[in-house]
């Protein structure tokens, strides 16, 4: 068996970490925070002549997550790095068993799970959707709208976006900004797929609010209890009759089971990069699949390449709802990729203008954004 798939084992040669400055096009808020200037980290994987790219999901603060591009750049640097520099990987298995010894610090492996996964595919000549058999390569896509000033506001951006196609609308929530909005919104736009994204800022006692959404309509209630409690996650929703979507709470294929089985959610919003890269991210839409929960991609305001990364994803047969994989022209003015990835109508076609995730860097644009690097060789 090793010997069949030899060849096709990759030395990890060269990894450059590359920090960028870039600015949202929107304030995005949410309960947990705003940002809009803020910074990306991006991860290129040399090795025998091919590059694989990934791009860091956590954002400069630990509002969504403990992790942030600091934490990840030190994780990467000083733990992970140091295990698999100078030796060779066939499967992504053997690369995340070499990493075991590396508690948590999901955001950080993932970087670099999913370069070698790009750089793989690379070395196969195959688009990386086929190596992670996928099944289709048009994807709708939804949009996150963050916390407005009003509710006019909020009214005139989610007719926005149903102009431009988006197939479902997310409104974040957060204690006193919740049921108004989103009955306006409902009033407006009666046969709109919406749903809230609460990012847990609310607790079982706030049972009031989530009964009164229960009665909008909504897709799903993304999160709406603490990131680390899935046993009031079910009793909400033993409580209403919208389904739950977990974000925060899912770290692994094994938290998937668990929530699943005690019924704390009945759809998974998929972060490859908070459940440690592709392969996990594989294995926990195997176990939604498996428990008939859907689940689509969520989104970090990646740039192209994490965005790319996410398009790939979305390709499993279980990603049959819409995901927060939206045009990149509605978060950045520039993006470091090329091709752009901007949907159309609401429709995103997986990248393949070239092997894994078929999309070039815009070098030129990285310089100009670039506030830090670091190169580390064997
Ligand atoms: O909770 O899904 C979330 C963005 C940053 C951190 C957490 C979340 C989000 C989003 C936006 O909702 C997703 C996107 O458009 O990339
Ligand atoms: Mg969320």
């Amino acid at each position: 068996m090793l010997d069949e798939t030899q060849e096709d084992c990759m030395r990890i040669e060269r990894v450059e970490l590359i920090e960028l400055a870039v600015k949202l096009r929107f304030r995005f808020e949410t309960s947990f925070g705003a940002e809009q200037e803020t910074s990306k980290v991006i991860l290129v994987l040399h090795s025998e002549g091919l590059e694989g790219y990934s791009e860091v999901a956590a954002a400069p603060y630990p509002g969504y997550s403990s992790e942030t591009g600091a934490t990840c750049w030190l994780a990467l640097t000083d733990y992970i790095l140091p295990r698999v520099m100078g030796r060779e990987y066939d499967t992504a298995d053997q690369l995340l068993s070499d990493l075991a010894p590396v508690r948590g610090n999901n955001m950080a492996v993932a970087a670099f799970e999913m370069a070698f996964w790009d750089l793989k595919a690379k070395t196969l000549n195959l688009p990386l959707w086929q190596l992670l058999g996928g099944v289709r390569t048009s994807i709708p896509v939804g949009a996150s709208l963050g916390i407005q000033d009003g509710i006019n506001e909020t009214i005139e951006l989610a007719q926005n976006h149903i102009e431009l196609g988006y197939r479902r609308l997310k409104f974040k929530i957060k204690p006193g900004w919740d049921i108004a909005p989103l009955k306006a919104v409902r009033q407006e736009l009666p046969d709109t797929v919406l749903t809230v994204d609460a990012n847990s800022a609310y607790r079982l006692t706030d049972i009031r609010v989530f009964q009164s959404l229960d009665e909008l309509d909504l897709d799903y209630i993304e999160q709406p209890l603490a990131h680390d409690d899935l046993l009031d996650h079910a009793r909400l929703q033993a409580l209403i009759t919208t389904p739950i979507c977990l974000d925060e709470s899912i770290h692994s294929p094994a938290d998937t089971r668990k929530a699943l089985q005690i019924d704390a959610g009945r759809v998974i919003n998929v972060k490859v990069a908070r459940v440690r890269g592709h392969l996990e991210a594989r294995r926990v839409h195997d176990v939604a699949l498996a428990f008939g929960a859907p689940v689509w991609c969520g989104g970090m305001l990646e740039l192209g390449v994490g965005r790319a990364h996410n398009l790939h994803l979305s390709t499993l047969e279980n990603y049959t709802l819409p995901g927060d994989t939206a045009s990149a022209s509605r978060y950045w003015e520039d993006d470091v990729v090329y091709p752009i990835l901007d949907a159309n109508d609401g429709i995103q076609q997986v990248p393949e203008e070239g092997p894994g995730i078929g999309v070039m860097l815009n070098r030129d644009l990285i310089d100009t954004l670039a506030i830090r690097r670091e190169e580390i060789r064997v």
